[in-house]
């Protein structure tokens, strides 16, 4: 790199803590300038590892994400520039360990507030070791053409207008980043642009000064004017005047130090920047203007004069001859980021999901329009919050009261039951909650637990059908199949289900009709007769009776009603309630520390 220049082209960084937009716009300068390899080698994310995946033009491209600078640069011993986006705490620290390392050149560090003492260790060390430091409290500085940092010179639209993405002959550098922007538009207005231009940050100690970048600019040969913007506090200008007094700038300088209307306030006030004091006359903008335009710098009356004074030193060294013309070139266009398309209207796309139940965006989540508060204020409960998002309405109490009973009926049914069974061999295998309660789960079907839906299927078909409970149930023997909701493992005509009669006594109180529970009665009556086995069991109560809920209630069409029976709503009331027994069953075995179950093989029968 010649003497001088601070990047290049081929510049590329270390990016340290993970912000998506500045690294974003580093990326799509790259892009706008024709560079062929990405500004941002890699991103330093504390404490996290793997890839980000960003936008390079069109393209999305990995870029690796280290979890110590010391690894980052280890394994990109060629980016030579550290972005420090740290906070004010840890800033100091991560920049020091930086500048320590032996590939890192150039360290930019954004964070305002960063403590003086902490500052000055670290310029000392830079200066001591040739580093450059650029800040704190500043927004970075760009290369036109060849290298930006973070955000500086705002939109992708700010850059194209100022002309960033190709070289100018303008040095310059600024305290302010905010100022920079302005200047960035109003040297490529009245000049060929910019080549470089740096924010040193506003604190009283910045890592590098004005005089510092423009000694450095002036030993750049494409630089053919060098543009510097001060501001009141502190006496970084003087050192620009003494260097131009002892000639060691040979390029025109324009100046202008801001905040002459420190004067019209009676007392001593203190600017956006913590370095921007109106202290003594010497740090006035007045005095330092004064200083700087009898060193020789161009120096207007007022910031409204500067475009002028910049445009005239310009277009004298352009009748000089001693601007080369710019290759004027149109740059690529950025594609635009969907969600910004989307935002402004500009485009729109197909969603991928589509979701009726429940909605997080608001300042409260809604189950079915129904704020959380709500639900919480009324005293609902886990009845009326399925019947929001299972049934899409809020049922009244009877019914919601019904569904938690069931949830209460169904929670459990003993360890010897299939669902059970197999979380209890699940949990003792070793695996954690999640498997064991999804191993029980998936026993529930046509014969264990699962028989509600069809159970209600069929006993409405039958039902609406007229048919007698003898030609349901020698119709369906006939068919070869089982009679959903009747028969049980344990239970007998002797020996009823007390869950069933539990629903069965609730729902002849509260209920308007229970004409299709009633139906199935008759049907057990029935299988009874035929078999004591053949009771309803806890699906075929549960199967009936939400028949009844749902037509009784006045709350379905019966459009509604069909497809709840044809999509298979009521399964769900036993898989819901179950999960609280598998997990019981789960934690039980835990506790209990129990070993690896193992059948015993006297309870297998081995034959050929
Ligand atoms: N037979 C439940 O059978 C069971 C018949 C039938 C006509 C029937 C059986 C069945 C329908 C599905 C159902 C839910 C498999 C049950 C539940 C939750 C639980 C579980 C718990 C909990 C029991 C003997 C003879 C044979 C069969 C005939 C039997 N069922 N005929 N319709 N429904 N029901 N499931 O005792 O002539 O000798 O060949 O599939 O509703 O899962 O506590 O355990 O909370 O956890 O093994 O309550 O009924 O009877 O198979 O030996 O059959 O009766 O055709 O006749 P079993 P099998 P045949 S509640």
């Amino acid at each position: 790199m010649a003497t001088g220049q601070l990047f290049s082209r081929t510049t590329q960084a270390l990016f340290y803590n993970y912000k998506q937009l500045p690294i974003q716009r580093m990326l799509d300068f790259d892009f706008l300038c024709g560079r062929e390899t990405p500004s941002v080698a890699g991103i330093i994310n504390p404490g996290a590892e793997g890839f980000q995946k960003l936008f390079f033009g069109q393209e999305e491209i990995a870029i690796p994400v280290h979890s110590t600078i010391e690894a980052a640069c280890a394994a990109h011993p060629t980016a030579d520039v550290f972005i420090n986006f740290a906070s004010y705490r840890s800033a100091a620290a991560s920049s020091n360990l930086a500048l320590k390392q032996p590939t890192i050149r150039v360290v930019a560090i954004i964070a305002e507030g960063v403590p003086e003492a902490d500052t000055k260790e670290l310029i000392a060390y830079a200066r001591a070791n040739n580093k450059v430091v650029i800040g704190p409290a500043t927004v970075g500085g760009i290369q036109a053409g060849a290298f930006k940092i973070g955000d500086t010179a705002g939109t992708i639209d700010n850059i194209i207008q100022c002309k960033l993405y190709r070289p100018g002959s303008v040095g310059f550098v600024s305290k302010s980043g905010g100022m920079s922007n302005e200047l960035y538009n109003t040297i490529a207005r009245v000049t060929d642009g910019i080549y470089e231009g740096i924010a040193i940050g506003g604190d009283v100690f910045p890592g590098s000064t004005l005089s510092d970048h423009v000694l450095r600019f002036n030993n750049i040969p494409q630089v053919k004017m060098i543009v510097v913007l001060g501001e009141l506090g502190g006496r970084d200008e003087y050192s620009l005047v003494e260097a131009l007094k002892a000639g060691k700038i040979n390029k025109p300088v324009c100046a202008w130090v801001s905040g002459t209307c420190a004067r019209l306030f009676k007392s001593e006030v203190q600017f956006g920047h913590a370095g921007a004091k109106s202290g003594g006359e010497m740090e006035s903008a007045q005095a330092k203007n004064q200083a700087l335009g009898d060193a020789g710098a161009v120096v207007p009356t007022s910031y409204e004069a500067f475009e002028t004074s910049i445009k005239e030193t310009f277009q004298k060294l352009a009748e000089e001859g001693k601007i080369s013309p710019i290759k004027e070139f149109t740059p690529p266009q950025i594609p635009e980021d969907l969600n910004s398309a989307i935002k402004s209207g500009k485009v729109r796309a197909p969603t991928h999901i589509i979701s009726t139940i429940s909605d997080d965006r608001g300042e409260e989540p809604c189950y079915a329009g129904v704020p959380m508060s709500t639900i919480i204020e009324k005293g609902m409960g886990v009845g009326d919050v399925i019947s929001l998002l299972w049934f899409k309405r809020s049922l009244p109490r009877y019914c919601t009261q019904f569904i938690e009973i069931c949830i209460m009926l169904c929670a459990d049914h003993g360890p010897c039951v299939s669902g059970a069974h197999n979380t209890i061999v699940t949990a003792r295998a070793g695996k954690d909650l999640v498997s064991s309660l999804v191993s029980g789960l998936l026993t529930i079907g046509p014969r264990f637990g699962g028989a509600i839906d069809d159970a209600a299927r069929y006993f409405k078909d039958a039902y609406d059908r007229k048919l007698s409970p003898y030609e349901f149930v020698e119709s369906m023997k006939k068919k070869g199949i089982r009679v959903p909701g009747i028969g049980h493992r344990i239970k007998r005509g002797d020996n009823k289900d007390k869950r069933v009669e539990l629903l069965q006594l609730f729902a002849r109180t509260n209920f308007p009709s229970t004409k299709y529970m009633e139906y199935a009665v008759e049907v057990e009556t029935y299988t009874l007769s035929k078999a004591n086995n053949l009771v309803m069991n806890v699906d075929g109560a549960i199967g009936s009776l939400f028949l009844d809920l749902l037509a009784g209630s006045g709350m379905f069409t019966k459009q509604e009603i069909d497809e709840i029976i044809s999509i298979g709503y009521l399964n769900g009331l036993f898989v819901l309630a179950r999960s609280i027994g598998l997990i019981g069953h789960t934690f039980d075995q835990k506790r209990l520390k129990q070993p690896l179950y193992r059948h015993p093989w006297e309870d297998v029968l081995y034959t050929k």
